[in-house]
C-alpha cells in the first residue's frame, strides 16, 4: 500500500535529511506545463541543501512517497483526484490517482519516518460568507496537523483565507507556529499579514533546535514554520487583497465549494494579475522547499 522508493529508504535507513513534498500543489496549484516546472525546482532545491526528496501522491491506488520524474510527469499532467485525509482509503481501495494536499501528505510522511515537509501554504478556516456565522469550510490540513508529529514550513496561511481566524485555530489546537526571520504571520503572496507571530527564530541550528525539542517532548503536534516569500517575488498586501475580493466574487457567482474552492480561487488570482501570483507561488513553493532541506540536512547531522 505504502511503496517507498529505493533512494528514500536509503536515506531514511542511512539517516540522511529528507523531506517529503506534497503532490496537490502540483496537480492543482498551477496549470500545465508550469506544474511540472515547479515540481521539478522544489525538487532540485531539496537536493540542492543537501538532503533527499519524497515527493508523496497516489497512483493507481499505491501511495507513493518518493515520486520519481516519470511519476511527477504523470502526476502534472492532470487526472489526479484532490486528496485530503479521509480521501485516501477510497484512492487506495479504487485504484486511484490521487495527489495529496498538505492533510494527507503530513500524515502519509509521519507514516514513513519523515519528519519535514515542504509545501506552499498550508489550508485553514476559509472567510465567513456574508450573512453568515460561521466559516462554511475548515481546512483538514489544521486537524491533521494537531494530531501528526511532523515540521511543515510554509509561506503562512493563503490570503484567501480568514488569516486571523487561521491563527487563533492553531493557537487552540496547541500548535507551535514559529516565524522563520519574521514576527509577522506571513500571508503567501505578500510578506505580511499584519498579524503578529509570538515565537520566531532566527536562523536554520534555531529551528533544528526547536524541532528536536517537539520531538523529545514527545508532543503530537506538527510545527508550522512560517518562511515569507522571497523579497524579489513577493507582493504588497493591498494588491493582493484587491485581487483576493475579485477572485472570491467570482466564486460566489459561479457557486464554487469545498475542495474545489482553493483551486478556483489560485486560478481566478493568476488571470486577474496576469500571471504575478502564479510568480510568487512559484519562487514560494521553491524557497520553502530549499529551507526544508537545509532544516532536514542540519537535524541529519546532528543538532
Ligand atoms: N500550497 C500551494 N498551492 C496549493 C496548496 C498549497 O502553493 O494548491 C494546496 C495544499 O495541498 C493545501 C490545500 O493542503 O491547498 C488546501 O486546500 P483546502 O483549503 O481545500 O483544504
Ligand atoms: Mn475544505
Amino acid at each position: 500500500m505504502l511503496q517507498v522508493s529505493d533512494e528514500v529508504a536509503a536515506a531514511l535507513a542511512a539517516g540522511r535529511g529528507v523531506v517529503a513534498l506534497e503532490s496537490s500543489l502540483v496537480a492543482h496549484g498551477f496549470p500545465y506545463p508550469d506544474n511540472l516546472a515547479v515540481g521539478r525546482a522544489m525538487l532540485a532545491a531539496v537536493r540542492a541543501a543537501g538532503a533527499v526528496p519524497a515527493m508523496i501522491a497516489v497512483q493507481d491506488g499505491t501511495i507513493r512517497v518518493g515520486l520519481d520524474e516519470a511519476g511527477l510527469a504523470r502526476l502534472a499532467q492532470g487526472g489526479a483526484v484532490k486528496c485530503s485525509s479521509r480521501d485516501l482509503a477510497w484512492a487506495v481501495a479504487g485504484g486511484h490517482d490521487g495527489a495529496t494536499t498538505v492533510a494527507a501528505t503530513a500524515r502519509i510522511a509521519a507514516l514513513a519516518g519523515i519528519g519535514i515537509f515542504a509545501t506552499g501554504g498550508i489550508g485553514g478556516v476559509h472567510r465567513t460568507e456574508p450573512g453568515a456565522s460561521a466559516p462554511a469550510d475548515v481546512s483538514a490540513d489544521l486537524a491533521e496537523l494537531a494530531r501528526t508529529p511532523i515540521a511543515v514550513v510554509t509561506a503562512g496561511a493563503k490570503s484567501i483565507l480568514d488569516l486571523p481566524a487561521t491563527l487563533e485555530r492553531l493557537e487552540t489546537l496547541g500548535i507551535p507556529v514559529i516565524g522563520f526571520a519574521t514576527s509577522d504571520f506571513p500571508a503567501f503572496h505578500s510578506r505580511e499579514s499584519g498579524l503578529t507571530l509570538d515565537r520566531r527564530v532566527e536562523d536554520v541550528a534555531g529551528l533544528a533546535r526547536l524541532v528536536m525539542a517537539q520531538r523529545r517532548l514527545g508532543l503530537p503536534q506538527a510545527v508550522v514554520i512560517c518562511n515569507p516569500p522571497p523579497v524579489e517575488a513577493a507582493m504588497p498586501a493591498a494588491e493582493v487583497a484587491a485581487l483576493i475580493a475579485a477572485a472570491m466574487a467570482q466564486a460566489a457567482v459561479e457557486k464554487v465549494r469545498g475542495g474545489a474552492l482553493t483551486p478556483f480561487l489560485l486560478a481566478a488570482l493568476d488571470r486577474l494579475s496576469g500571471g504575478r501570483t502564479r510568480r510568487v507561488n512559484h519562487a514560494l513553493a521553491v524557497s520553502n522547499a530549499e529551507l526544508a532541506g537545509r532544516l532536514a540536512q542540519r537535524l541529519a547531522s546532528g543538532v
